[in-house]
């Protein structure tokens, strides 16, 4: 902390980073990831509140345990640096997709082999990251691991491609799609990722019984992959801080045994985490939500 060293060993509190790690911990150069939270809300289509999410991921992290048992390791010691907030233009969502797209470019600039996570905010602030690897890794083939209650494959929504909803429609024609915990979409969705060689859906209803359909997700996955989590993959049951929230979601070990697979078979360059819309009083989905960051950071780096 920058304050004269007679006040250095005060009680403090934590400080508002992921985890509460200090200076040295969260330091941009030695972490190996990076936090970079996105409050972008604009084209929200029925609860709001996702602008809020970071904040409550960040706050909620200062309490989990650096311990993790299922690793026995302390996945915090790779380093994690929190960035600021991104304030992203209110001219429009054309405007905002691409200053986060500038801002995103040079960070990853700024820091090529490091792990960004980013946090939404709404689903439409995935694109620029995942349009950002696609280019980063020109001829290599990328796949987005979409865990979520919709597709998101509609050309637009509510008169812009920029929505939250047409967000994988997107960035279709750059990636391989590889969708998980589907259960609500429009007959137009449902078509054009059957007719797409390069969109396979996990339907909700076909994987809710057992767990063979995991290894076929990591066999449809390219060495590259970009993981983006909208929270309302999970049961409205554990995360019902979301804008739209479908009966019928994945659970916590389902999700983590996943996760699992992924990080271990394949190069998972960056991840997103988003939709979030806190309750306030209802912190049990924000440290869900923290807590299943800090699981990937494990994953990534074990
Ligand atoms: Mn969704």
């Amino acid at each position: 902390m920058n304050l004269p060293d007679s006040l250095q060993d005060l009680s403090w509190e934590l400080p508002h980073t992921f985890m509460g790690l200090d200076e040295d911990a969260s330091d941009f150069a030695r972490a190996k990831t990076v936090i970079l939270p996105v409050p972008y809300e604009s084209t929200t289509s029925y609860g709001g509140g996702t602008s809020r999410g970071p904040a409550a991921i960040l706050e909620a992290s200062r309490y989990i345990e650096l311990y993790d048992q299922e690793l026995d390791g302390e996945p915090w010691e790779t380093g994690i640096s929190t960035l600021p907030a991104l304030q992203l233009t209110g001219a429009g969502p054309e405007a905002a997709m691409a200053e986060l797209r500038e801002a995103y470019d040079r960070i990853v600039d700024a820091g090529p082999n490091k792990f960004v996570i980013t946090l939404g905010g709404e689903h439409s602030i995935s694109s620029p990251p995942i349009l950002s690897w696609a280019k980063r890794l020109k001829g290599e083939r990328m796949t987005v691991l979409q865990l979520d209650a919709h597709t998101d494959l509609r050309p637009e929504y509510e008169g812009t491609a920029y929505s939250h909803a047409a967000v994988m429609h997107q960035v279709r024609e750059h990636v391989d799609i590889v969708a998980v915990g589907i259960r609500a979409l429009t007959r137009g969705e449902a078509k054009l990722a059957k007719g797409s060689d390069e969109i396979r859906v996990f339907y909700a209803d076909d994987i809710h019984e057992s767990d063979g359909w995991m290894d076929e997700v990591v066999e449809r996955l390219t060495g590259n992959v970009y993981i983006s989590v909208d929270v309302d993959c999970f049961d409205p049951s554990l995360v019902p801080s979301t804008g739209t929230p479908e009966p019928g979601g994945m659970t916590w070990y389902p999700v983590l045994k996943l996760l699992r697979k992924v990080f271990d078979a394949t190069n998972v360059r960056a991840v997103d985490v988003v939709e979030l819309a806190p309750v306030p009083g209802l912190h049990a989905p924000d440290f869900m939500v923290a807590k299943l960051i800090y699981k990937m950071i494990g994953y990534k780096f074990s």
